[in-house]
């Protein structure tokens, strides 16, 4: 890979973070108390496990659309994954070196959607006539960074978003926040010992006042027991919708990841372990919990 698509690759994660850690208080929250627990002495350390986009799947958007600006800095297209219950299809992405994060991009399969619903979201989509990454200049870091931010449609009504959340908890959520960055993951089987595995690491997050995600369980674990994932329940942001509606809606949220080494590396002294050996990829049935993070029956949990 080049200089300079590398470079722009970072400009562009680095300008998804900052509008991240903005919208998500957690995000600092959580590093700091790590630095004032003594898990890290500052916040770069922190490897990042993976990031998350959400879509809307209509032909000249969707994932199709979506990953192009990866792959254009070596990104490589994975895994499929289905969420019939959730109406959704993702792929995941490894990046081109192990430094940078593994993505996760899905979208939604409007077409399994009522036909109200359908039409509510395609009169937003359709102001988008063509696919708007074939018009972008992907090695033109600052205007990659203004499209992942800019709004791609009308700002929506209070009561289009209440219409769809009342069928899909993710229709409402990308109406409204569009491509930013839905998650970030801490990586935990790094950190100190005491830290470096999920139970604990959970233990601390709670001590320090952050909500999980209990769908399905605090932690979710794949069934070969290797990779296992937990999240906070997404923070309430002030969005104003068209006619100036100010409402709370959920916004962005934060993963914890634990990567266990492969059966077949197992024996390698632990100074030696490195990406390669740990367990990769995704689960479907942890997605499928992680997935409502954003959602009502998490957010408005006591
Ligand atoms: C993504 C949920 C799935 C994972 O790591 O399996 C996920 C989302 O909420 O958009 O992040
Ligand atoms: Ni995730």
């Amino acid at each position: 890979m080049s200089t300079d698509r590398k470079e722009t690759l970072t400009f562009v994660l680095n300008g998804l973070m900052r509008r991240y850690k903005e919208r998500v208080p957690d995000v600092n929250h959580i590093l700091n108390a790590m630095v004032n627990e003594g898990i890290i002495q500052n916040a770069d350390e922190i490897e990042n496990d993976h990031i998350a986009f959400r879509t809307m799947g209509v032909p000249q958007l969707g994932i199709q659309s979506f990953e192009k600006i990866f792959m254009h800095y070596g990104y490589q297209k994975r895994d499929y994954f289905y969420f019939e219950g959730k109406k959704l299809n993702a792929y995941w992405f490894s990046p081109p070196e192990p430094h940078f994060p593994r993505i996760f991009v899905s979208e939604l399969r409007i077409q399994d959607l009522s036909e109200p619903a359908q039409k509510i979201i395609t009169s937003y989509t359709d102001e988008v006539k063509s696919d708007p990454v074939n018009d972008l200049d992907l090695n033109d870091p600052a205007a990659v960074d203004a499209f992942l931010h800019k709004p791609l449609w009308r700002t929506p009504t209070w009561e289009d978003y209440q219409i769809l959340q009342a069928e899909s908890e993710y229709a409402a959520w990308v109406i409204y926040n569009r491509y930013y960055l839905n998650h970030y993951t801490i990586s935990v089987q790094n950190l100190k010992k005491g830290y470096n595995t999920l139970p604990e690491f959970n233990a601390f997050l709670e001590h320090t006042g952050i909500k999980l995600n209990d769908s399905g369980g605090k932690i979710k674990t794949s069934p070969d027991g290797g990779l296992a994932q937990s999240s906070s329940v997404a923070e309430m942001i002030e969005a104003e919708f068209a006619k100036g509606d100010k409402h709370q809606i959920s916004g962005s949220y934060v993963e914890f990841a634990e990567r266990r080494v492969l059966p077949q590396f197992r024996h390698l002294p632990p100074d030696q372990i490195k990406r390669e050996h740990l367990r990769d990829g995704f689960e479907t049935n942890n997605a499928d919990r992680i997935f409502e993070s954003t959602f009502t029956s998490q957010t408005q949990k006591q």
